[in-house]
């Protein structure tokens, strides 16, 4: 029969002293690595408690598959409160990220209609090649001043920049100018911003954002801060394009992106379109940057895998003679290696929905509202679900090895990232650009691990050495 959701094995009886022990285990800039042992100690599901976050454990596909048939109408996934706190402290909305019910699914089918659906993907792919040009650009300005006809770095800041330039140029119609070097404080400001709230975020992950307010402590203030830097910024570039529209000028009429899209149709309230649209920017930065850097850093170490890529590409090139929205269509291992990054790096260590209804996981009950997580870190990790986990081979994707419920990188169903059109778009055309002009060797460390930091990021730096080919 069915066992009861309290025989489920786990820690959960005492979150208190679960979260000290957490804690002493390195669970922090860990968690990642936990959950693995975690599996490995009470098989494919467990139940956990750590101070206030609550959790059912899931790692296989299958398992994956039944959480998602409960999602509901309008999925949620765990309620970060410290992040819900900063917009109730400023009296701002909240945003697709963070709305819930009826009121998310409003504006995430309009949104969706901007930044998601095919049809208007096809508008962001000269915008987003015409970045991927820049960047290349700007890397062969840079080994051309190195004079040795080559530059070695770890290209981290340099991808912040390209990456809210293309975000920048989607949301906004326009350039930034980032990688010419038109870089102001207060931009740089809000690229530091960014990764400082996902490492601030983490530890109140398990913490109750009263308390937090309570203590006042030098770490929640440094939090607020690090919003506040991003919030601002954000209305700095709204402000910007409401005041060109209010002017009646022709650039926001000749490419109209869709910040401006939206205030011309009226569907959104202006506040709900301020905290959206800052949401999509912020949230266009860190991700695709991370997961393109991990590429490159993986590709750095099999120069045979970059001469195929290069093989695909210049096939593509030729028979679409310029076409790049069909280019695209025809470049399956390029694809194959971003799943293959988020399967070995992804961004988000798991998947997350309250049940909307009662289920049966691996024979135990979950009732209905339990908060259930597919562990994408340890699922991607695991030899039972794809064949030499630590090995670096996209071509998984295309034949033969099972795909179903495998690739999770951006989630899934109407919940799923809303930006994943954008950044697959963005991070495809930049490996193209990038493998057409450079050979990569990694000039760093021989396995660089993963720090968690509300999103995975590298734990050490990637140095790579680019030269032109
Ligand atoms: C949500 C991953 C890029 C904005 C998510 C989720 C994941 C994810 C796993 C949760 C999905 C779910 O719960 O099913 C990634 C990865 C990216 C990426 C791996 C790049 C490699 C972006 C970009 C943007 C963005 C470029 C902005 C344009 C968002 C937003 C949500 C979200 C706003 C919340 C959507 C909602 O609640 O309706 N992302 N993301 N992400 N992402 Fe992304
Ligand atoms: C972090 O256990 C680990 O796309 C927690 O662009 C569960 C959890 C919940 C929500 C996830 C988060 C994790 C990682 C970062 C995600 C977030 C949902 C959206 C966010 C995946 C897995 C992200 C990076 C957004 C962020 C936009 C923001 C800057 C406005």
């Amino acid at each position: 029969g069915v066992r009861p959701f309290d025989d489920m094995p786990g820690m959960w009886k005492n979150s208190t002293a679960n979260l000290f022990t957490f804690w002493k285990r390195g669970g922090l800039e860990n968690s990642h690595e936990i959950t693995i042992e975690n599996f490995k100690t009470f098989g494919p599901i467990y139940r956990e408690k750590l101070g206030t976050y609550e959790s059912v454990n899931i790692i296989s596909p299958d398992d994956g598959a039944i959480l998602f048939k409960a999602e509901g109408f309008y999925p949620e996934r765990l309620t970060i409160e410290a992040w819900r706190y900063y917009r109730k402290y400023r009296n701002y909305n909240n945003g697709v990220m963070l709305k819930s019910g009826k009121a998310w699914r409003d504006v995430r089918i309009t949104l969706n209609k901007e930044v998601l659906l095919p049809a208007v993907q096809d508008k962001f792919v000269h915008l987003l090649d015409e970045v991927g040009q820049s960047f290349v650009k700007h890397i062969r300005g840079e080994i051309e001043r190195s004079g040795e006809n080559k530059w070695t770095i770890d290209l981290t800041q340099d991808l912040f920049k390209f990456a809210l330039e293309s975000i920048g140029f989607v949301l906004y119609g326009q350039r930034f100018k980032l990688l010419e070097g038109h870089i102001e404080p207060e931009t740089q400001h809000f690229i530091n911003c960014i990764a400082k709230m996902f490492s601030f975020t983490r530890p109140f992950l398990y913490i109750p954002p009263w308390l937090l307010h309570y203590l006042g402590t030098k770490a929640w203030k440094d939090y607020l801060e690090a919003w506040d830097g991003i919030f601002d910024f954000g209305d700095r570039c709204i402000q910007k394009i409401e005041k060109q529209i209010e002017d009646g000028l022709d650039v926001v009429k000749e490419s109209p992106g869709v910040l401006t899209t939206l205030l011309m149709q009226g569907n959104m309230s202006v506040d709900d379109i301020r905290a959206s649209i800052t949401e999509l920017m912020a949230g266009g930065v860190d991700t695709t940057s991370i997961t393109l850097l991990w590429t490159l850093y993986e590709l750095a170490k099999q120069p045979s895998l970059q001469e195929e890529l290069r093989a695909e590409i210049a096939a593509a090139r030729k028979s679409t003679q310029g076409d790049l929205v069909q280019m695209l269509k025809i470049i399956p291992l390029v694809k194959g290696c971003l799943k293959e990054t988020l399967r070995i790096h992804p961004i988000a260590v798991n998947l997350q929905r309250y049940t909307t209804e009662d289920i049966v996981i691996q024979n135990y009950h979950i009732p209905s509202g339990t908060l259930v997580q597919l562990n994408s870190y340890a699922m991607g990790r695991d030899p039972q679900y794809f064949r030499n986990p630590e090995k670096y081979i996209p071509s998984r994707w295309l034949e033969g090895d099972s795909r179903y419920f495998r690739n999770v990188g951006f989630g899934f169903g109407p919940r799923q990232c809303i930006g994943r059109r954008i950044a697959e778009t963005e991070m495809q055309l930049c490996l193209i650009h990038m493998l057409e002009n450079f050979r990569f060797e990694n000039s760093g460390k021989e396995d660089v691990q993963s720090t968690f930091s509300l999103i995975l990021i590298p734990g050490e730096p990637i140095i790579l050495t680019m030269r032109p080919l």
